[in-house]
Order: structure tokens, then C-alpha cells, then sequence
């Protein structure tokens, strides 16, 4: 399901709160497993619709994992594109966008590290909400992203200075009163529209490396060249199911076989980087493109969260030469580290997953210093 953003006020109020009180009934049997169902008070026919639609209607990654114990991510909604051109319904304009991330979110820090590379920091403002996913609305048991009540609550977190809203779930309730999604950061918000443009990092990198150059201060970088387009996108697909999904798969998984599966195939793909590293500086060559932010923002989470917390143990990215050298070399490329903030990636994932770490205790390591000398300037630019 695609949705087109609308403006909120023109939606039945009354319509959604029953279709979100109806969701909410099957995400807790989803959570609870069949033998309540007696208990639940939902009709035969939400039975089955539920059944048949318990993946589409996740609300939280926690939801996702399907009957046989796999971890199946649900696709984006928001598919809406920034143009350059002006006569688009959402064309590029300095200070027109809003990018909603949380430090904590690889994805939606992929999206905030183009916002550094390119130089768009005056022209698209953004804000982190708070690490650790908190009860979004007392009338329900969903858990989510928050803003804190002052910017003095949580270093790094501010409160919604846009909209008023105190989670990511009452923006799209806003943008979308039918919606029945996940409530997921990253979220790139049109301030003029109030609504949501689009939710999905993969599209919001590409309009950021191409539709904002005239306001841009990095023009001439362009992280996806036409030359090597068919190279990063093959890349792309491999390190995502491997790896950025892979640790998700690991984590998720309820079963000992699809995590087995999925674990292989993390560290083949780790292996195969490691390789490919050993001959060249970057993952497509020897220029930064697409592909190494993708892959980046899940290396940097690998030692101090992915390893304890999503079961990744086989091998530690510190024990990789090159990969471990290659994290450095990006997280000091210019403004990358501003994008990293370890305080909120190791509250979220620690704290907001109990039913991985029931007691939400963030462990002590691994502190690693990303700052320190790497030996990736022996590649020829
Ligand atoms: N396909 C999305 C995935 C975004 C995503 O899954 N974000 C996670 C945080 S890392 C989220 O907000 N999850 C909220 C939830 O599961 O309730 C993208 O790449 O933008």
C-alpha cells in the first residue's frame, strides 16, 4: 500500500478511531498467540483478516516476525518525490522540508548523513527525537518514537517545534488519518502541506543527492554517478539483505533456524566486503558513493549494539582489518561524525526491544574511538 499524502483535517475522525482501535486488537493477539483468541472479543471475520494481513498491519518492528520465525520488514508508505522541478507538487525550496530522525536509526541516519555530505544543513532543518521508544498514547499499548518535553530532557532530542505533536505517530496520524502502518523514522515532512513526502531513506538519499543542488553546498558531489549506477545498486542489494536487514533478521528471529540462515549470510557478505576492501578504498572503488553510507551506518552499530544485542558474535568488525579501517575512513569524512551519536544507539536498541533484553541494561563496551588513525589513504583517490 502507497499512500498520498493529505491534509489531515479532511478525514472522518471518528472512522479512524475505530480502524485504529481494530489494529491495535490484532497486534495484541499477534503478540499474545492464538490460544487467547477466545479471549479477545474480535469477530471471526477480524480473525481471519488479521491472519491475512498480520504482516501489512505490523505496527512496530516487533510485529514483523512472521509464523515460521523469520524477521519480514513491511515496505515504506510514503513515496512522494522532491523534484527540482518547480511546477512538482513538492519542488525543491530552502526551508520548505523538515527531515524527522532519530540518531539512534540507521536508516534514517543514512538520510542525515547526506544531508551533511551534500552541505544541505541550511536548506532542509532537522531534529532527532529520543532514543528509547515510550508509550505514544495512553489509550493504547504501542510503543514509539518520542520528542521530549524541552531540549534540556535528552541531549541530542528536541521537542516538535513544527507541529506541536509529541510522537513520530501523530505525524502521520496527521499527514494520514487512515494510516496503519509503522510509525518509522526517518520522515521527510513538508511544512508547507503538513504532511509526510516520503518515509523511505532510500528515496530521500537520492532526491538529497540530486534535486537540492542549486541550493546545495556540495554540488559537485554526487554519490551516485550515472558510470557507476549499476554497480552500487548491485551492491546495495547485497549488503542490505546480508547486512543492514541481515542484523535485523539475526535479531528478530524467533527461531533457530531463519536466524542460522540469516547469519550465514551476514558474515558471507562481511567477508565479501572485507575482500573487496583489501584492494580498493571504498565498496564501488575508489570514490565514496551511495553505497558506502548504506553500508556504513550499519558497521558503525555492529561492535557496540549488533554483537550482544542482535546475536552477531561470529566475528567482530574490529577483527576485520580492513572493514574496521574503512568504518574509521568514513566516520571521519566530512561531517559523518556529527551524524553518529553511540549515547542514543545504544539506548534505543537496548532499551526498547524487551522482548530481546527484558530488563533493558546497556552494556558497558565497547567504546571504540572511530577518530583514531586509519591506514585507508594507501588507495589511490
Ligand atoms: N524502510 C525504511 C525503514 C525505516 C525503519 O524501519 N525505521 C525504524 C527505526 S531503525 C523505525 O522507525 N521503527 C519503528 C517501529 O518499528 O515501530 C527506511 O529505510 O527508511
Amino acid at each position: 500500500m502507497i499512500l498520498s499524502p493529505s491534509p489531515s483535517f479532511l478525514h472522518c475522525h471518528r472512522t479512524f478511531v475505530f480502524q485504529r482501535t481494530f489494529s491495535f486488537r490484532k497486534s495484541s493477539l499477534f503478540l499474545c498467540g492464538s490460544s487467547n483468541l477466545a479471549l479477545s472479543g474480535v469477530s471471526l471475520g477480524g480473525i481471519i483478516y488479521f491472519f491475512e494481513h498480520s504482516v501489512h498491519m505490523a505496527r512496530s518492528a516487533l510485529e514483523e516476525t512472521s509464523e515460521s520465525g523469520a524477521f519480514n520488514r513491511t515496505p515504506s508508505t510514503f513515496r512522494s518525490l522532491i523534484s527540482r522541478d518547480k511546477t512538482s507538487p513538492f519542488p525543491a525550496e530552502s526551508g520548505r522540508y523538515h527531515l524527522y530522525v532519530s540518531y539512534a536509526c540507521p536508516w534514517a541516519s543514512r538520510c542525515l548523513a547526506y544531508l551533511k555530505l551534500k552541505g544541505l544543513d541550511n536548506v532542509i532543518s532537522y531534529s532527532s527525537v529520543k532514543p528509547k521508544w515510550e508509550r505514544t498514547k495512553e489509550t493504547d499499548e504501542h510503543y514509539g518514537w518520542v520528542f521530549p518535553a524541552s531540549s534540556m530532557e535528552e541531549p541530542g532530542a528536541e521537542p516538535d517545534k513544527l507541529n506541536g505533536v509529541t510522537s513520530i505517530r501523530a505525524l502521520y496520524e496527521f499527514a494520514s488519518p487512515n494510516y496503519s502502518g509503522k510509525y518509522t523514522v526517518p520522515v521527510l515532512w513538508d511544512k508547507k502541506l503538513k504532511t509526510v513526502v516520503n518515509n523511505e531513506s532510500s528515496d530521500i538519499i537520492r532526491m538529497m543527492n540530486t534535486e537540492f543542488n542549486d541550493m546545495a553546498e556540495n554540488v559537485d558531489l554526487d554519490l551516485y554517478p550515472t558510470h557507476l549506477q549499476p554497480l552500487i545498486d548491485e551492491v546495495n542489494e547485497w549488503v542490505y539483505d546480508g547486512i543492514n536487514n541481515g542484523v535485523y533478521r539475526c535479531g528478530f528471529a524467533k527461531k533457530q533456524e531463519p536466524y542460522d540462515e540469516a547469519v550465514t549470510k551476514l558474515y558471507e557478505a562481511l567477508d565479501k566486503c572485507e575482500e573487496i576492501l583489501s584492494k580498493q578504498r571504498y565498496i564501488c572503488g575508489n570514490v565514496l558513493t551511495e553505497a558506502d553510507v548504506r553500508l556504513f551506518v550499519t558497521l558503525i552499530r555492529f561492535d557496540e549494539v549488533y554483537v550482544v544485542h542482535f546475536k552477531c558474535n561470529k566475528k567482530l568488525i574490529r577483527e576485520y582489518p580492513n572493514l574496521f579501517n574503512y568504518t574509521k575512513d568514513i566516520y571521519q569524512t566530512n561531517g559523518m561524525s556529527s551524524t553518529v551519536n553511540m549515547e542514543h544507539i545504544k539506548k534505543h536498541y537496548y532499551g526498547s526491544h524487551p522482548s530481546i533484553n527484558p530488563f533493558g541494561i546497556v552494556p558497558i563496551g565497547s567504546n571504540i574511538d572511530f577518530s583514531a588513525p586509519h591506514d585507508r589513504a594507501r588507495f589511490a583517490p
